[in-house]
């Protein structure tokens, strides 16, 4: 089977509800749903999240640039990953680069799953299974936000994350504690700082939320990403797990991190990390390091990249793309199991056409 075009299509997924991070508010969803058409009458299809519209129309057109060399080669994920791998080297493969590369590998896993009539799962080597969810939320203002955390308990989760982007460590001791006050004692909490603090600060808020007697099972992020001293600091300090991962660009970063002891915890994206070639190569060093995997967006593909990842956490339960869809990734009661064939993905056409961006 061999690569006979490979397209981009921009769009702004609606939301059910808008991300709000300490960083940036997302009201709609940029996307760029990827295609791959190939030459045996089978076309597979994934999607990448361009966290800013301005994204999206350099995407569509490097998807398209793309062709340009890989059109005519094996519609095979792993050549494709070595090929431009060594395509890119100079460059360097981070940002949109490794973005559109990403949902390219994730499209062509959807096209080997669909030529094989089986989920991708089952070509990881494992079968699809009901995987944990936590509802992924975004800040949490008391009172404002009850009725969403209400939603969650309702849809039957036992986990949920909050993001905080307050000014003050007093509001975020407000606001957690009146969380666990609606969500009662056997819900875990996880709390998203979303790179906000240096190590300083970021010590400061997690001891005094350890403190408090809060009982957080992870906090996400405290830190800059990048900022390896910072995480290695924070970790020594504060006896909450420490959870990121979404930020690291492709195994080499997941290598670098977690050798430098800067998580307990890991949560890489599946297109910052290289889709799934690269999620099996960042997830086989978490698992040499006992350190438990978690997702991060894409609940389609993650859900069967984690149904065969060894260590698998907990799948990040936030939709981006479902509004396209025909029918959305199914939760239950808390619980998602990946579909097939390929990735499971089926775009309504229409919502596309009315959300094209
Ligand atoms: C996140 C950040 C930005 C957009 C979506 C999600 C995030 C998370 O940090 O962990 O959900
Ligand atoms: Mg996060």
């Amino acid at each position: 089977m061999q690569i006979r075009k490979i397209t981009g299509r921009a769009v702004m997924a609606p939301l059910a509800t808008p991300i709000t991070t300490a960083q940036a508010n997302i009201p709609a969803a940029p996307l760029v749903i990827v295609g791959v058409q190939t030459d045996a009458d089978i076309s597979g299809t994934a999607y990448v999240f361009g966290y800013t519209s301005l994204m999206l129309k350099p995407l569509v057109t490097f998807l398209d640039s793309l062709n340009d060399s890989l059109a005519g080669q094996p519609a095979d994920p792993g050549h494709i990953t070595t090929h431009t791998t060594a395509q890119f080297r100079l460059l360097g493969r981070q940002g949109m680069v490794g973005m559109a590369l990403a949902g390219l590998d994730l499209a062509l896993w959807d096209a080997a799953g669909k030529a094989a009539d089986q989920p991708v799962a089952t070509l990881l080597g494992a079968d699809p299974r009901p995987l944990k969810c936590y509802d992924s939320q975004g800040i949490f203002v008391p009172g404002r936000d009850n009725r969403l955390i209400e939603a969650s308990l309702a849809k039957g989760f036992q986990a949920i994350k909050v993001k905080l982007g307050f000014p003050t460590l007093a509001e975020d001791i407000t606001a957690l504690t009146a969380l666990r006050a609606l969500t009662g004692p056997d819900i875990d909490l996880m709390l998203d700082y979303n790179q906000g603090f240096d190590a300083a600060e970021a010590i400061h808020r997690i001891k005094a939320i350890e403190d408090a007697g809060l009982n957080l099972k992870w906090v996400e992020e405290p830190v800059p990403a990048e900022d390896t001293a910072d995480y290695q600091a924070v970790r020594a300090a504060v006896s909450t797990p420490i959870q990121s991962g979404e930020n690291w660009w492709h195994a080499a970063d997941a290598e670098r991190m977690i050798n430098a002891g800067t998580t307990d915890l890991a949560m890489p994206d599946i297109i910052k990390i290289g889709g799934i070639t690269g999620w099996q190569q960042a997830t086989r060093i978490c698992d040499q390091a006992d350190i438990p995997v978690s997702s991060h967006l894409f609940i389609e593909p993650s859900a069967h990249a984690l149904s065969a990842t060894n260590g698998a956490h907990l799948l990040e339960w936030l939709d981006v793309a479902g509004g396209l869809m025909h029918t959305p990734q199914p939760l239950d009661n808390g619980y998602t199991t990946a579909r097939g064939p390929g990735l499971g993905i089926q775009w309504d056409d229409a919502k596309i056409a009315h959300h094209a961006a």
